[in-house]
């Protein structure tokens, strides 16, 4: 199976919708590129202590522009988990950044988001960390960002 890094946004008519699954240490990737002009998203799923994190980010991203983020947080039973607090660390494992940790908005049950840049092209990592009773819920997302 390919890397979603590799594939190519198809733009076919107005509105396409392509969408493929992957399973691999308990990753379950989705791909949606949606209407004309709107950016192309990816959704990846981690597994973490019973509960289910998943991030929507840009499929293909570049540094210096402003993205939408959003985690969604939820149970065994496919229900929407409420977190205290989430934040989305982002960081490149290959070097040592300032600290960009933006405090996700409730967008919904279970739904957090926030929006941010990469402030350089590289490897980066987007750790979702959520408070839920008491204790932090991680969970990581690495990817590349392209030069702007
Ligand atoms: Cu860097």
């Amino acid at each position: 199976m390919k890397s979603p890094h590799h594939i190519t946004p198809v733009h076919a008519g107005c509105v396409f919708w392509f969408a493929f699954w992957r399973a691999s240490a308990c990753a379950i990737i989705f791909v949606a590129l949606a209407a004309c002009g709107a950016t192309p998203t990816i959704v990846e799923q981690r597994v973490v202590d019973g509960l289910t994190i998943s991030l929507e980010r840009p499929a293909q991203p570049i540094a210096l522009r402003d993205y939408a983020f959003v985690a969604t947080i939820t149970d065994a039973g496919d229900q929407p988990v409420e977190a205290t607090l989430v934040y989305f660390d982002f960081t490149m494992p290959q070097m040592e950044m300032g600290v960009h940790q933006p405090i996700a908005d409730r967008l919904g049950p279970g739904k957090y988001g926030v929006r941010t840049l990469y402030s350089m092209e590289g490897d980066w990592r987007i750790t979702v960390v959520a408070t839920i009773d008491g204790r932090d819920v991680r969970a990581w997302f690495d990817h590349p960002v392209l030069p702007p």
